[in-house]
């Protein structure tokens, strides 16, 4: 493992000189090296017995060490000392976990996936979290490599908004820090954060461990060259630093100054500091892609033996006396060990819990902060006033934001602009330039700022442009509805992603027209509403807005500005709880089960059947609302669900599998389903017509199922 001198990168516009050389020494001096050697030597005790003993006895099922990257991640954690400071770790980050505060049992209880660990058994034993304590909060890690740098983002954006807009005093000088490997440098999430933070001088800091390895492939492939830092020299904003990372002085000082940039407000910074990886990238990996030669350099880097010759060179600790604190920390953790090993329940907590809000969390989410209103009123109580599905997201979304500092809305083109469909037309202009703005292009980069905004207490309501464009935030979406899992109900991450589907009125075509909500209907964690009208958007946006569950606010293109849509303003303090169905129409032959721009069409079809057939519009899909359906299928006996969707896996064979085993005994007919059909949505109008139902269409199979 070659070890780089450090070298400062200006970075393509980065200020000029920040960093006090004789203050940085200042620092190092006053580090509490006692304290460092000992939890390096814990973290290297702890992976050690792991890879000796309790992986190999199958104790352990996935286990990574961090051997080699201990001293960089013990030096960084010890220097996140802001009291609002934050951290995104990964699977390789327990060193910086035992530094920011968390406990040896708690460690070893998360390896043995007992109660006691961060995640309570749940999440992988390396998989971390930790509400602040000492040091910083550690954000939710992901499993997903380069997932973790746009929640950073969102932090570090956070603690601008919260000191320039909500008088957050506190907030100044803390920092944002992004941790990961080489191989993270390739990701989208990575390069998604490295915009965010330099076009909105975020104080992010970047904090690379190179091993020189992802698993086996190596950095050349990652990065042209194999060095990031070298290749983002000249990146505008961005102080770009490197050093070795296991060279106790030279690891410090290159931390600490790259630290120090950031907390000063000068800008993120890129640290890359090269470590060995002492390990294979798991227990399993024999590391048979490295050369002999490899194998011995890497050793020759070991940060554990120069941290000893450091100390011993300092007059800090003797090699005696580091020895004999190595074996004293190695009893320690054999007698954590046994009495976890001793005790006989391991995980007792039910795995159905934290999906949704049960509990106020420790951190994240508004009620915390109790900066929300409770809920409102079911009962309209409103005006005169007709309005369009359009103005009721925006009339919500004003009166909210007027009621509650903590809501920002972002997304591409949603500023000046208005939004490409107008839904936040005037919002910047009567709101504030600072929560209304627009943002970089990029899905992954909107989604994944809202986890670290949310988790900093702000409520994120990000537009995302039309379904299909979704796609780019689906694994930081995936990500925020496991939040309060993965955390057994420490964390939270609401937010409210507004989102336009479906076909608009003068046709549509793949990329704009896809409606798609059953796949979101399969990411845990999610409410998802689809409103059909004024009233219920207004209704369930609010209820979104003050809650604390992330949701999916889906709005159908067709409706935006359709005055099959407009309603009477049900007022400013509207709400409508989620998993309630409304009935449109009543009949006794056929109920059909709806939501989104199909309801107009169901109800036109079912025109000609009068008295005959119930129109239900589901209104939420997650949760859905069993009761109302159930109940009005055992009166009529047929059932037929007609969705914008595509048929296969759509959402109607959930509800028609529920029909079928809970009102079996009630069915004259075979239940239907009506959805488009199994191929995306055509630019030629006709052929769009075609595959998405049509009244005719539902009209026909009302028919059908009536004389069945
Ligand atoms: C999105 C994603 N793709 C693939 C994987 C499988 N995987 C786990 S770790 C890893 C290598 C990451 O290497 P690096 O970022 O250099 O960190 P290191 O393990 O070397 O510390 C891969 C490919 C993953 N977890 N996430």
């Amino acid at each position: 493992m070659k070890s780089d001198a450090t070298k400062q990168g200006q970075g393509g516009d980065a200020p000029g000189p920040d960093v006090d050389a004789s203050e940085i020494a200042d620092q190092v001096d006053k580090l509490d090296w006692r304290s460092i050697a000992r939890l390096v030597l814990l973290s290297r005790s702890i992976d050690s017995i792991e890879e000796q003993r309790l992986a190999p006895a199958g104790k352990i099922k996935l286990q990574l060490s961090s051997a080699g990257h201990e001293l960089a991640q013990i030096l960084l954690g010890f220097a996140l000392d802001h009291p609002c400071d934050a951290a995104t770790a990964y699977y390789r980050s327990r060193p910086l976990l035992l530094a920011s505060g968390m406990t040896c049992q708690e460690a070893i209880a998360a390896s043995l996936a007992c109660d006691e660990g961060p995640s309570a058994g749940r999440d992988v034993g390396v998989v971390f979290n930790l509400p602040r304590r000492e040091k910083a909060t550690i954000l939710p890690a992901s499993g997903n490599v380069g997932a973790q740098f746009t929640p950073a983002a969102g932090w570090a954006q956070s603690l601008n908004y919260r000191r320039d807009s909500l008088g957050e005093d506190a907030c100044a000088g803390a920092v944002a820090v992004a941790t990961g490997g080489d191989g993270s440098v390739a990701t989208n999430g990575f390069w998604s954060a490295l915009n965010i933070a330099t076009t909105l001088n975020l104080p992010l800091l970047f904090f690379i461990e190179d091993n020189g390895y992802a698993i086996s492939v190596p950095s050349d492939l990652q990065t042209p060259g194999g060095n990031i830092a070298s290749n983002l020299n000249a990146f505008k904003n961005l102080r770009v630093n490197e050093a070795s990372g296991t060279d106790p002085l030279e690891a410090s000082q290159a931390i600490l100054s790259s630290l120090q940039h950031v907390r000063s407000g000068r800008g993120p910074c890129l640290l890359r500091l090269t470590v060995p990886r002492l390990a294979g990238h798991a227990f399993t990996d024999k590391q048979r892609y490295k050369t002999q030669q490899q194998l011995d350099a890497d050793r020759t880097q070991d940060p554990l033996l120069k941290l000893k010759h450091f100390l011993a060179e300092r007059n800090i600790f003797s090699k005696e006396e580091f020895a004999s604190l190595e074996k004293k920390v190695r009893g320690e953790v054999e007698d954590v060990l046994g009495n976890i090993e001793a005790s006989t329940t391991t995980s007792t907590l039910d795995p159905k819990k934290h999906l949704f809000y049960q509990v106020n969390p420790l951190q994240g989410g508004l009620r915390p902060a109790k900066a929300l209103p409770e809920m409102g009123s079911s009962e309209p109580h409103g005006n005169d006033i007709e309005i369009d599905l359009r103005q009721a997201v925006q009339w919500t979304l004003e009166t909210e934001m007027q009621k509650n500092n903590r809501i920002l809305v972002f997304g591409e083109d949603v500023g000046a602009y208005g939004g490409i469909h107008g839904v936040t037309r005037s919002l910047q202009e009567n709101v504030g330039g600072d929560r209304v703005f627009d943002t970089s292009l990029s899905e992954e980069g909107i989604v994944g700022r809202s986890i670290g905004m949310a988790i900093a207490g702000l409520m994120p309501v990000p537009e995302l442009q039309f379904r299909k464009y979704a796609d780019a935030g689906h694994e930081q979406m995936v990500d925020a509805g496991l939040v309060r899992w993965r955390t057994a109900g420490k964390f939270a991450a609401p937010m409210v992603i507004r989102i336009p589907v479906g076909c608009g009125k003068k046709g549509g075509d793949p990329w704009h027209s896809m409606s798609g909500e059953a796949s979101y209907a399969h990411m845990l964690g999610w409410q998802i509403a689809m409103p059909s009208n004024a009233v219920d958007a207004v209704g369930l946006l609010r209820t979104a807005l003050r809650g604390d569950d992330p949701t999916l606010f889906l709005e159908h293109r067709g409706l935006l500005v359709d005055a099959r849509a407009q309603k009477k303003y049900p007022g400013d303090d509207y709400c409508l709880p989620f998993g309630k169905a409304a009935q449109c129409i009543e009949g006794d032959a056929l109920t059909i089960i709806s939501w989104g721009e199909m309801i107009y069409r169901c109800l036109e079809a079912a025109n000609a059947f009068s008295g005959a057939v119930t129109v239900i519009d589901l209104r939420t899909l997650i949760p859905w609302d069993r009761e109302c359906v159930l109940e009005s299928v055992r009166q009529t006996g047929r059932a037929l669900v007609v969705h914008e969707d595509t048929i296969t896996a759509g959402f109607a064979g959930e509800i028609l599998a529920v029909i079928a085993s809970e009102a079996y005994g009630s069915l004259k007919a075979a239940p239907q389903r009506l959805c488009t059909a199994d191929c995306p949505i055509p630019y030629n109008v006709e052929q769009m017509e075609s595959v998405v139902p049509s009244v005719g269409q539902i009209q026909d199979e009302i028919e059908k199922l009536l004389n069945a």
